[in-house]
């Protein structure tokens, strides 16, 4: 399994001209504002604060790039990898304009970028699947980008509760048990499973 060694901001994108071109494998983390995206990313990288969390629900509104065991100036290796901490939806507070451009955005990085080797897309354990989350599913398996869910937050149920979300989630995205990732960025539930994942995708 390939280690961390490293993490570095690489660039912000609002329009899909300003996607950096890295020619390394790519993994995404889509979701709800506020379900977690930006806390599990630098849970996994082994970071504090890499990338900024929680306050303002919906702050994010590009695509933040990440390098990982790619430090600037040097060849990547066969371990290097890219992040990208997609905007969610659910924005309250975004004017119509604002949320069609970060949907073209969305839609464009998901159809052209061929680095891209899964989009993890997370939901907050607590929260009752809702059509769009089905909706975006069927967009990555439409357009033939693997997907894996990813629950967060579990620390806040109970390992019995949890197990009970986990039937409701199978159930309402038809998969099975062991295509969701249980996390807890809180707890580092998960990393590895997640670690896991992309050490398979890029290694393989
Ligand atoms: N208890 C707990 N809180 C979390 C966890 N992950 C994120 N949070 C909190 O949820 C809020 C939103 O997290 P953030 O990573 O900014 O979500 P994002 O909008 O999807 O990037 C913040 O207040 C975090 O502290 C977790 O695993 N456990
Ligand atoms: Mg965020």
């Amino acid at each position: 399994m390939i280690k961390i060694t490293s993490a570095e901001f690489l660039k912000g994108a609002v329009i899909s001209k300003q996607f950096p071109q890295t020619g390394i494998p790519e993994f995404a983390f889509f979701g709800r504002s506020n379900a977690g995206k930006s806390s599990l990313i630098n849970m996994l990288l082994n970071r504090k604060n890499l990338v900024k969390t929680g306050a303002k629900p919906g702050m994010t509104r590009e695509i933040n790039f990440f390098a990982v065991n790619a430090p600037a100036g040097k060849p990547p290796s066969a371990e290097s990898f890219c992040v990208a901490d997609l905007p969610g939806y659910g924005f309250a507070q975004v004017s119509q304009a604002e949320r069609k451009r970060i949907d073209t955005m969305l839609y464009d990085y998901c159809t052209t970028r061929s680095t891209l080797k899964t989009v993890f897309l997370l939901m907050d354990i607590r929260r009752e699947p809702a059509e769009i989350e089905r909706q975006t599913l069927q967009f990555f398996r439409d357009h033939s980008i693997p997907a894996v869910l990813t629950a967060t937050k579990a620390d806040k149920l109970s390992k019995n509760e949890q197990a009970k979300q986990l039937v409701a989630l199978t159930s309402f995205f038809e998969c099975s048990k062991d295509e969701i990732i249980l996390t807890s960025s809180l707890k580092k539930t998960g990393r590895e499973q997640l670690l896991q994942h992309i050490s398979t995708c890029i290694l393989a």
